[in-house]
C-alpha cells in the first residue's frame, strides 16, 4: 500500500476543547496527520470535479478541513495500482487537508441491489464490467491504505434501519468479527486511524451489546452506522443517544450519512462530533439552496423576477454573485446552476457546523438551539 512517511507521532490526537453544561455537546480538536480537524464536523463528499461535485481548491475555499474521499475505484478501474502510481489520494486529488475514506460495503449494498452478503464479505456485480467482485473485510482494508486517507472504516454489515428480527442480529455480530478481520488487515496504524462502526438498528439492547464489544477494540474513533433510512425521527434520536451514553469520552465519535441541518444541530446536542451526508450537494443538483427557514426551489417560477440573493446574509461566492431570478433562469442548463447552489449548501454546512462550535465553546447552545429551532420551525413543528 501507499507507505508512511513517519512513523513518530500518534495518528490521531483528540483534545475536548469545551463542553456544553446543559447537554452533552462538545467542541473538540481533533489532530490528523495533514490537518486538524475542530468539531463538530461536517464532511463533504469531495469527488472530482463532476456535475455535483466541486473541485479541490472550491472545497478548501469554503474551508472544509477533512473531506470524504471516494473509494471510487473498488477492485477496478483501474484500481488500487493508480493510487500507488499516484501517491495516494491526497495527491491525486491535490487537496492537502484530511481524508475520510469509508469501506465500500454500504455504497454497493445501497446502490446495487445486487449484492449478496456472506461470512466472506461483499459480493457485488462490478460497475464496470461482468465480473463478480467480493469486497471482504481484508480486501477493504488494503485498498484503503492504498488511497491512504487519514480516517479509513471498517467494512460493516448494514441492514436497512426498518429491518427487524434475527437479520440485525447477525449483521450486528457479523460486523464485530469483521472489525476483527479489519484490525488484522491494517498495515498503517502509524498514520491512517481505523474507525470501528456500532450497529444494531434500532434495537437497543443489541445496539449496547455492540458498543461494549467494539469498544473492548480500542480503536482511535467510533462510528454510529445504519441509522438515516428512513426510520421515525424520535426513534433515531433516541438510538443515538444511547449511543454516545455509553461511547467513551475521550475518542471522536462520527455518525455515518447524516446531514440535515435539524440532526446536526439534535446529534451535536447528544454528543456527535463528525457527519457526512451527499445531501447538501444532491439537493443543489435537483435546484434546491438550503437557508436558516428551510428551503428554496429555485426553480419555482416565483423565484424568476427575485432579484435578491439566496441569503442577503450568506458570506459564499453564488450570493455575492447572483441572484434568485438568475439561478431560476440558468437551471436548466444543470451544471453551473448546480455548481453555484453546491458551493451556497456546502457554505451553509459550514457556517452551521461553525455557529454550532462557537456557542458551545462560547456557552450558549441551548439558546443557539431554541433560535435555529424557531427560525426553522416557525409554526413549531
Ligand atoms: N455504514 C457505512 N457507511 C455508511 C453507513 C453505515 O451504516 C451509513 C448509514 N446508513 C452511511 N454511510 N460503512
Ligand atoms: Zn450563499
Amino acid at each position: 500500500g501507499t507507505a508512511c512517511s513517519s512513523a513518530i507521532s500518534r495518528a490521531l490526537s483528540f483534545k475536548l476543547v469545551a463542553e456544553c453544561s446543559t447537554s452533552k455537546a462538545r467542541a473538540c480538536l481533533i489532530t490528523l496527520p495533514k490537518c486538524s480537524v475542530e468539531s463538530p464536523v461536517f464532511m463533504p463528499v469531495g469527488t472530482k470535479g463532476t456535475m455535483k461535485g466541486l473541485t479541490s481548491k472550491q472545497l478548501e475555499d469554503i474551508g472544509f478541513q477533512i473531506i470524504l474521499g471516494n473509494t471510487y475505484h473498488l477492485g477496478t478501474n483501474p484500481g488500487p495500482e493508480l493510487m500507488e502510481k499516484a501517491n495516494g489520494l491526497h495527491d491525486f486529488m491535490n487537496w492537502k487537508r484530511s481524508i475520510l475514506t469509508d469501506s465500500g460495503g454500504y455504497q454497493m449494498v445501497s446502490l446495487l441491489d445486487l449484492a449478496e452478503i456472506t461470512e466472506e464479505g461483499v459480493k457485488f456485480a462490478s460497475p464496470y464490467s461482468d465480473d463478480m467482485l467480493l469486497l471482504t473485510p481484508e480486501r477493504s482494508i488494503e485498498i484503503q491504505n492504498s488511497i491512504g486517507a487519514d480516517i479509513i472504516m471498517q467494512l460493516d454489515d448494514v441492514v436497512a434501519s426498518t429491518t427487524e428480527g434475527p437479520r440485525v442480529e447477525e449483521a450486528m455480530h457479523r460486523t464485530i468479527r469483521w472489525l476483527d478481520r479489519c484490525i488484522t488487515a491494517h498495515k498503517n496504524m502509524h498514520c491512517q486511524n481505523l474507525f470501528c462502526i456500532v450497529q444494531g438498528g434500532l434495537d437497543m439492547d443489541l445496539r449496547r451489546k455492540c458498543v461494549e464489544e467494539i469498544v473492548k477494540r480500542d480503536t482511535p474513533g467510533i462510528a454510529i452506522g445504519g441509522l438515516s433510512g428512513g426510520e421515525d425521527k424520535q426513534v433515531f434520536w433516541k438510538v443515538v443517544d444511547l449511543c454516545t451514553s455509553l461511547l467513551p469520552k475521550n475518542k471522536p465519535r462520527y455518525l455515518m450519512g447524516v446531514g440535515y441541518a435539524v440532526d446536526l444541530v439534535v446529534c451535536s446536542a447528544l454528543g456527535v462530533d463528525m457527519y457526512d451526508c451527499v445531501y447538501p450537494t444532491r439537493t443543489a443538483r435537483f435546484g434546491t439552496a438550503l437557508v436558516p427557514w428551510g428551503q428554496l426551489r429555485l426553480k419555482q417560477s416565483q423565484y424568476s423576477m427575485d432579484f435578491d440573493p439566496i441569503d442577503k446574509n450568506c458570506p459564499c461566492l453564488t450570493c455575492k454573485t447572483y441572484t434568485r431570478a438568475y439561478l431560476n433562469s440558468i437551471i436548466k442548463q444543470e451544471t453551473v446552476a448546480c455548481h453555484l447552489l453546491s458551493i451556497h449548501n456546502l457554505t451553509y454546512q459550514k457556517q452551521l457546523m461553525e455557529s454550532i462550535r462557537k456557542n458551545i465553546i462560547q456557552n450558549t447552545f441551548p439558546q443557539f438551539v431554541k433560535d435555529f429551532m424557531k427560525e426553522m420551525f416557525p409554526d413549531g413543528n
